[in-house]
């Protein structure tokens, strides 16, 4: 398949070497979804089931491909703050990475071991795993990769302008359509300025108290 369009904080003190060394950490999770399952398929399905990931918690899964289809796999993490996060991924196969945003690519990369990072507002996000180019089969050692998602220092600051979730440099009425657009789903993104998870009238309320056009 192809996609569409595309916690408490705390800093970690040491990240792991990344990409020279391709060793992946320890794991100490692991994916919910069986390979060939369509359980965390997010922005590729109505209904945009997900996955939870922990930060600082080496999470393993897998993934398949063949010439039609591949399986996509959607981690979703919450921010209730501005945070300047990293995801990285360990895999012997090409992989196709991101972090997403309502299913919108707010950064990605392609590689075997290779990472995105993100200064993000508040909000509900995915990181988003798929095999690119490659077929592997469930099974095979080749379907396994790890994923890591880590907070970084605060220095450089991050301070994105709330309320403009279109990333333009101002709050305008594109904001506010696509609040509205968003308004009661289970795919927030950065429309859930105060990271309740829903976007309602608190976050309309936001949105319009830092209206900058
Ligand atoms: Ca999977
Ligand atoms: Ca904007
Ligand atoms: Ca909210």
């Amino acid at each position: 398949m192809v996609v569409s369009v595309l916690l408490a904080l705390s800093v970690a003190s040491t990240l792991p070497a990344h990409p020279s060394d391709c060793t992946p950490p320890a794991p100490g999770a692991k994916e919910a979804e069986s390979c060939g399952g369509h359980t965390n398929d997010g922005c590729d399905l109505l209904s945009h089931p997900t996955e939870p990931i922990d930060f600082g918690v080496a999470l393993v899964a897998t993934f398949w491909s063949n010439d039609v289809q591949r399986d996509t796999d959607f981690f979703r993490f919450v921010l209730t703050k501005p945070s300047r996060v990293i995801a990285r991924a360990w895999s012997t196969e090409l992989l196709q990475f991101a972090i997403v945003d309502a299913c919108f690519i707010v950064d990605s990369n392609v590689g075997t071991c290779t990472d995105v990072q993100a200064c993000l507002p508040a909000g509900v996000y995915n990181v988003f795993v798929a095999p690119l180019d490659s077929n592997p089969a469930c099974g095979a050692a080749s379907s396994t990769y790890t994923v890591l998602l880590e907070l970084l220092p605060a220095d450089p600051a991050c301070t994105p302008l709330m309320g403009d979730i279109d990333r333009s440099g101002t709050v305008d009425g594109i904001d506010l359509s696509m609040l509205l657009d968003r308004w009661g789903t289970t795919d927030p993104g950065s429309c859930d300025m105060n990271g309740d998870q829903t976007v309602d009238g608190r976050d309309l309320g936001m949105l319009l108290g830092a209206w900058a056009p």
